[in-house]
């Protein structure tokens, strides 16, 4: 196959994996057009389809230079499917076909599994465009709304990539899952969305901040995990949507980072020493720095979750098949095969929380949930910088791994913040000391008031540092009348 770098927009869907040869798949996708337009007018951005938004579109997939800024109606986007390039005799990095080279088509004992966590990828891709489809609204500026939806086109993207994927490799059943995934819908009794996060609401913008940090970035490691897939053109998509991921988080770190910065100049100003003296920081209208800590610990959590169980066959099948590896596999020094490793898990062990040595083969998620962790780390330490440069004497912390978990060893367990087990007693008396309270909900809702004026933002919220593709401050990044 020739190496395409540059985007072909000649074809009705932009690519760079030369679909104007492959009627098949063409026909395939352009069945499937209408009903993915359809289902992003009834559950994309909810008032805005016909704004001028000032997004980028991938031109190329090279690393420096792929993107091109311009005014697009959100429908007439050109979301596109997009392989990063080849490695070149790329060899399979780890499992019982470690050293092979890579495969272009799909080993027939693998489907079932390749197929699985395809589909559970893509799930997820439009589940966020759901939970976020109301925020346009409340939108604390212009840019805030412009990354918003340009978050949202590229979920959009991240699913067209799985669609190719199903379309492409997997025949009948691949086009069956491709339609599934425009019908299940995020919090649906009936039809819902296949993982718990993406079926918890986005009611506010320090949500959608603290999901674009902790969910996104969920999203980052899993697809670092599948970028080193024996099953080449997965890695190739995996990898370039991983370009796009950063931004996400980028969005999601500064939009937190921006709303403490507001917050701790408010108490600044008025002389507040005290961060837990919530009504006093309240009456400024910014946002208290436990609630903020609060809605940290409930993403996180949610996020922790979309790992699965510490101790998984699943895992352990996927990693020996050379189906999912782990976080920079490619670089780590061992054989790659986990034949005798062990790996440090925390689990409930009569009635205690003890950390056990586990084969590593099973305790895959464990370890790529511990990398997550690790890198969860940059954004805490960009957040405590800004409180630490203000002056304010509170930090922003992670809370431990079984702190209100739904999944794996800790779903039964009640436990606090700093991993001290509770009984259901203490838990309920200490939740709303730990997770959002239906009366900081309510309030951080009563500031979620819209400002659309070029250059003007919420009173919660500090503007940021730089514009997007270096505009000036005052830049229209939405025509909200088109
Ligand atoms: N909710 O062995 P187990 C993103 C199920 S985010 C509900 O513990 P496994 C994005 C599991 O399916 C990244 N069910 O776990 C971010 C299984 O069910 P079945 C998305 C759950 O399989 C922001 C059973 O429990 N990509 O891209 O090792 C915006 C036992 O499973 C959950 C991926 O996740 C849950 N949280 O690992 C936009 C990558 N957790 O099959 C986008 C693909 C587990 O027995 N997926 N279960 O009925 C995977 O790699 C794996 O499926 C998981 C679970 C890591 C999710
Ligand atoms: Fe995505
Ligand atoms: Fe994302």
């Amino acid at each position: 196959m020739p190496v395409q770098m540059n985007v072909d927009y000649s074809t009705s869907i932009p690519n760079n994996v030369a679909l104007g040869d492959d009627r098949r798949v063409l026909k395939a996708l352009e069945k499937w057009h209408p009903g993915y337009l359809d289902w992003w007018m009834n559950m994309g951005p909810e008032g805005f389809q016909d704004a001028l938004v000032y997004l980028r579109t991938a031109v190329s997939v090279e690393t420096d230079g792929w993107a091109v800024f311009d005014y697009v109606r959100m429908p007439e986007y050109r979301w596109g499917i997009l392989l990063a390039p080849p490695e070149e005799d790329r060899k399979i990095p780890f499992g019982e076909h470690a050293g092979e080279p890579a495969w272009q088509e799909v080993p027939g004992e693998y489907r079932a599994m390749l197929r699985r966590l395809i589909v559970i990828q893509g799930d997820t891709e439009p589940a966020s465009v759901e939970q976020q489809r109301h925020l346009g609204r409340t939108a604390p500026s212009l840019y805030d709304m412009r990354n918003l939806f340009q978050v949202n086109v590229e979920e959009g993207r991240h699913l067209w990539a799985m669609v190719y994927l199903l379309h492409k490799y997997f025949g009948r059943d691949g086009r069956e899952e491709a339609d599934e995934l425009l019908r299940r819908q995020s919090g649906n009794a009936d039809h819902p969305r296949m993982l718990g996060a993406f079926n918890e609401a986005t009611p506010d913008w320090l949500s959608f901040f603290m999901f674009t940090t902790f969910t996104d970035r969920d999203g980052k490691m899993q697809l670092e995990a599948l970028a080193q897939s024996g099953f080449d053109p997965l890695s190739r998509t995996c990898r370039f949507m991983l370009t796009e991921e950063a931004h996400h988080m980028f969005v999601g770190a500064t939009g937190v980072q921006r709303i403490i910065q507001r917050t701790c100049d408010a108490m600044n100003q008025a002389g507040i020493e005290d961060p837990y003296d919530i009504n006093a920081v309240r009456a400024f209208g910014v946002i208290d720095l436990p609630t903020i800590q609060k809605k940290a610990n409930l993403h996180f959590s949610l996020s922790l979750d979309l790992f699965g169980s510490e101790i998984s066959t699943n895992a352990a099948n996927s990693f020996h098949a050379s189906v999912k590896g782990r976080f920079k596999e490619n670089r780590l020094q061992d054989d790659h095969t986990l034949a005798s490793a062990t790996y440090p898990v925390s689990r409930l062990v009569d009635g205690e929380i003890k950390v056990t040595e586990e084969p590593a083969v099973t305790a895959l998620n464990t370890r790529l949930r511990d990398d997550y962790v690790h890198d969860c780390g940059k954004g805490i330490a960009l957040w405590n910088n800004t409180i630490t440069k203000s002056g304010v004497d509170f930090a922003i912390n992670l809370p431990n791994a079984a702190f209100n978990r739904q999944i794996g060893e800790f779903k039964d367990a009640e436990v606090s913040p700093t991993g001290d087990l509770l009984s259901d007693a203490d838990w309920s008396q200490r939740r709303s000391d730990w997770l959002p309270s239906k009366e900081d909900g309510d309030y951080i809702q009563s500031l979620m008031v819209p400002e659309v004026e070029p250059g003007k933002f919420a009173s919660w919220i500090a503007p940021p540092k730089v514009g997007i593709n270096n505009q000036p401050g005052d830049f229209e990044y939405v025509k909200i009348d088109g």
